[in-house]
């Protein structure tokens, strides 16, 4: 209840920001993208975790606002970014399923996108297998409206949810997010390395690409290139960056 009170007031305060996580592709090494990932300065608190609040988000139904502030807001600092001389890059934004239940998701999409200036091609939102599994017709439809404005779409945390194949073909999303539990560990982990070789060939066969989550070192990272996973994201590259690091990042990173 206390997070609840003090979240309904952290939007008109200005109180939540965007951390900036970047992602690599394994074949060229160049950077692809940055995945953006909410906080809460809460006064008295220092930094609240996503972990802590979204789920309380979710229930009240705030995370609907939430969502739509961090569309906004991670639109706008791309394209802060691009005018800035940054190459072609997607944010990633994540996506909860109340924002295809109740709002508009697609309207929240096309008006981030615009009042941002920036190209649908540059921004990816990441559903999660739970999105596409509940109320498959109407998230269906959604999901073929966001997709004719131009954006892409990923799966998040692949392989930890009911993983039906079957939703993959339906709604043609373009990559999945293997779960980083699959990943940490690979190096050390024969079950897991099988899983994400299962995972990047199933993918690369249904035309989608791969994206590994939780890259710490060196090790997994080269395993990963073997088994084929095109991109990466992880502590090994850089740990999510505040709005005003990252921009040096992606200018060096070039
Ligand atoms: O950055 P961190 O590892 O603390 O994120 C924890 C969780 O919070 C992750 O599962 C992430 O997907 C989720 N999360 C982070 N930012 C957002 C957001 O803007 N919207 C939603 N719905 N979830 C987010
Ligand atoms: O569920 P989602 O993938 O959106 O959340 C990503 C979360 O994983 C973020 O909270 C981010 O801080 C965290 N994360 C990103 N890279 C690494 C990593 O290399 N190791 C670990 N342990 N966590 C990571
Ligand atoms: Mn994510
Ligand atoms: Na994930």
């Amino acid at each position: 209840l206390d997070i609840r009170n003090g979240l309904a007031q952290a939007l008109q305060r200005d109180e939540l920001l965007l951390y900036y996580q970047p992602q690599f592709d394994l074949a060229s090494g160049r950077m692809i993208g940055v995945e953006a990932l909410i906080r809460w300065q809460r006064p008295g608190h220092g930094l609240v975790s996503p972990a802590r609040f979204i789920p309380v988000a979710e229930e009240c139904g705030l995370i609907v606002p939430i969502g739509a502030w961090v569309l906004r807001t991670a639109c706008r600092q791309m394209a802060e970014w691009r005018a800035a001389g940054a190459p072609h890059l997607v944010v990633a934004v994540n996506l909860s399923a109340l924002q295809f239940g109740r709002g508009n998701l697609e309207q929240d999409v096309r008006a981030a996108l615009e009042q941002a200036g920036l190209p649908a091609g540059w921004l990816e939102l990441e559903l999660t297998e739970s999105i596409l599994l509940q109320n498959p017709d109407q998230v269906l439809a959604i999901v073929q409206r966001l997709r004719k404005l131009g954006v892409s779409l990923s799966v998040d945390d692949f392989g930890t949810g009911y993983s039906s194949l079957a939703y993959l073909k339906q709604f043609a999303v373009d990559k999945l997010k293997i779960d980083q539990s699959f990943v940490r560990a690979i190096d050390a982990q024969p079950d897991d390395t099988a899983i994400v070789r299962a995972i990047v060939q199933m993918a690369h066969s249904l035309g989608l690409k791969t994206i590994a989550e939780g890259v710490e070192n060196t090790a997994v990272l080269d395993l990963l290139g073997k088994l084929g996973c095109d991109e990466a994201q992880g502590y090994h590259y850089a740990r999510p960056l505040p709005a005003a690091e990252a921009l040096p990042f992606i200018l060096a990173a070039q």
